[in-house]
């Protein structure tokens, strides 16, 4: 089984809405067991600022599928969540993003891992940092490195005022 972790945000519609149906679509999948998911926290937009703020979460999951199966898992829940992509780094209801698979560095033309802007976003590293305590593998123990250097308040990262509903793996 590979070590995965995802990052999901959203920032359209019911954000908190469509963080639960991405979750219960990747538990549907009978390749993939769920282990770890993050708070919930609400993040300031990063690119394109000029949008509503995004909730962000973390998951940590194990599965038998390749990298290349796992984007496309991924951009088939977008889909089917009713993502439009308008433009890069945009409004979203719901993106995806594959930011650890099992220790490995990936480059092909569809999929880069661990994901090229991950260290310098303190709206993926605050969630995944939650999730990995105890950080196993340089690409972990980079993540919580680089959380050090950011300053998450002044990046507009917060635990999500609703935090009493809190998703989770059962
Ligand atoms: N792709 C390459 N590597 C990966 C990977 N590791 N995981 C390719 C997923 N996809 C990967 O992605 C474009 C292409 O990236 C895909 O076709 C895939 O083959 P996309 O989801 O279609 O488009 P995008 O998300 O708009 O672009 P991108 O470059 O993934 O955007 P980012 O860097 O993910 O940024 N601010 C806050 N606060 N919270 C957010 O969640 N998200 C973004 C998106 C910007 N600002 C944000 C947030
Ligand atoms: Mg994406």
């Amino acid at each position: 089984m590979k070590d995965v972790y995802l990052s999901i945000g959203t920032n359209m519609g019911d954000r908190y809405d469509n963080l639960q149906q991405a979750i219960a679509l990747l538990k549907q999948e009978k390749a993939i067991e769920l282990v770890r998911i993050s708070s919930v926290y609400e993040t300031a937009a990063v690119g394109y600022t000029d949008q509503a703020d995004f909730l962000n979460i973390a998951v940590h999951l194990k599965t038998n599928k390749s990298s290349a199966e796992m984007l496309q898992l991924c951009q088939s829940i977008e889909q089917e969540l009713g993502r439009v992509r308008e433009f890069r780094w945009g409004p979203r209801i719901i993106d995806l993003d594959i930011l650890l698979y099992n220790h490995e560095n990936i480059e092909t033309e569809s999929l880069i891992v661990p994901h090229p802007r991950m260290y310098e976003r303190a709206f993926v590293l605050v969630p995944l940092v939650e999730i990995t305590p105890t950080p196993l593998g340089k690409q972990l123990q980079q993540a919580h490195h680089e959380l050090q250097q950011l300053d998450c308040e002044r990046e507009g990262v917060a635990l999500w005022k609703d935090c009493n509903k809190p998703l989770t793996v059962n």
